[in-house]
């Protein structure tokens, strides 16, 4: 059964834009719950740790520059079928290629500075909730 839980980080480029809040109040109206948000400027090696999985990709070194670019919002959000739910409502990686409506299509500006990260699995929803949160910093 799919898990409830995904974690999102509302990027440097939307969060600087003053638009965290609008990202917010977009996904509360499709029924995501927030269970626990901080807001944190990431250290080169804490964007770097995050995105390991990509570090061969020969975007690696501009997306731990982006991500160190200015603070950012993790939070972690509850809906059923969070993950895949969230995907949709983020839309695809380019906001030129992201569906009317999507968190991308509304406030990103190129498939590198695209306003928004999302879990892709529910493995590593927890993993990186974990990664930005203590147990304790959740609500039940
Ligand atoms: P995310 O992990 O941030 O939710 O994004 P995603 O699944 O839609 O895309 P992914 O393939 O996991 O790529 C991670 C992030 O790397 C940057 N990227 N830049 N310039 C490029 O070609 C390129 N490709 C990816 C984006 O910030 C993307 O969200
Ligand atoms: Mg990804």
């Amino acid at each position: 059964m799919a898990g409830r839980r995904t974690l999102t980080i509302i990027k440097p480029d939307a969060f600087g834009a003053g638009n965290a809040g609008n990202i917010v109040a977009l996904l509360e109206k499709q029924g995501f719950a927030v269970k626990a948000a901080r807001v944190m400027h990431m250290t080169t090696a804490q964007a770097g740790a995050f995105y390991e999985v990509h570090a061969a990709r020969p975007f690696y070194g501009e997306l731990v520059e982006f991500m160190t670019s200015g603070p950012c919002m993790p939070l972690i959000l509850e809906k059923d079928d969070a993950v895949a739910s969230l995907r949709t409502a983020i839309g695809a990686t380019d906001p030129a290629e992201a569906a009317e409506g999507t968190v991308r299509k509304l406030y990103a500006e190129s498939k590198g500075k695209n306003a928004i990260h999302a879990s892709d699995s529910d493995e590593n929803a927890a993993r990186e909730a974990r990664f930005f949160f203590a147990e304790a910093d959740v609500i039940a």
